[in-house]
């Protein structure tokens, strides 16, 4: 029934929300199931990752909504990347992390990427995602993975607690890209999630495969 429905959980995708960015698809659940890059969305409770999810796919968060709590939700999203392909993300919403909580390990073995989120009113809620940095270095499965880190919530920039220069100093020495945002906004989040698909389908640099006495000078290129 639901099979044109962008959640593959529990709600169909209004017709009002579809944008040239966000897009659903026109396949059955089944073909959904398999393909995409898998991203994991992941922070402590309440920073707003269901609302960064919901206002960028549908464009319907109402801030202060009172939304049951997060077990885990996927979302799939066409994206056009920044070479206008357009790639499928599958992006799973998890649950909140309390003090002392980890994130359950299996999320480290099957993810192609990480979209950790922190509220800029929140302390505890950045401490949160440099763990949940040094977890994915510690657990991850594959190679690489791409992270990008979301300091959500900038409409409350009178109760920032997380200075923006600090959050950012620490992004750029963990080789992450880091975004104020704010769901109230929904153009601010899209430019991470651009970045994120665009990153996780990237052709694979040649420069990382090792070529002694290269003579091929195509070769030549280097990233980061
Ligand atoms: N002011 C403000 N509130 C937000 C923002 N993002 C989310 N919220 C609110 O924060 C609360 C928790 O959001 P939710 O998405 O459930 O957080 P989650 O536990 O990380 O999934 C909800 O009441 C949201 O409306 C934002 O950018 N600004
Ligand atoms: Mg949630």
């Amino acid at each position: 029934m639901d099979s044109l429905g962008s959640k593959l959980k529990s709600s169909m995708l209004p017709a009002h929300a579809l944008s040239t960015f966000v897009q659903r698809q026109g396949q059955n659940l089944s073909d959904k199931m398999g393909k995409g890059c898998k991203v994991v969305v992941c922070g402590g409770v309440s920073v707003g990752k269901t609302a960064i999810l919901e206002q960028l796919l549908y464009g319907n968060h109402i801030i202060g909504k009172e939304d049951s709590e997060t077990v885990e939700d996927v979302y799939v999203a066409s994206v056009e990347t920044d070479r206008g392909v357009k790639e499928q993300l599958r992006l799973y919403d998890t649950r909140g992390l309390q003090e002392g909580d980890e994130l359950p390990k299996h999320y480290f073995s099957f993810a192609d990427g990480f979209v950790l989120v922190y509220a800029m009113n929140d302390l505890e809620s950045f401490r949160r995602v440099e763990i949940l940095k040094k977890d994915i270095d510690k657990f991850r499965d594959k190679k690489e993975v791409v992270i990008v880190v979301l300091g959500n919530k900038s409409d409350l920039s009178e109760q920032r607690k997380v200075e923006a220069d600090m959050a950012q100093q620490w992004a750029k020495s963990e080789r992450m890209r880091l975004w104020e945002v704010t769901v109230t906004d929904r153009k601010t989040l899209i430019e991470p999630f651009i970045l994120l698909a665009s990153k996780l389908t990237q052709p694979q640099s040649k420069s990382t495969f090792p070529l002694p006495g290269r003579k091929n000078k195509s070769n030549a290129t280097s990233e980061n």
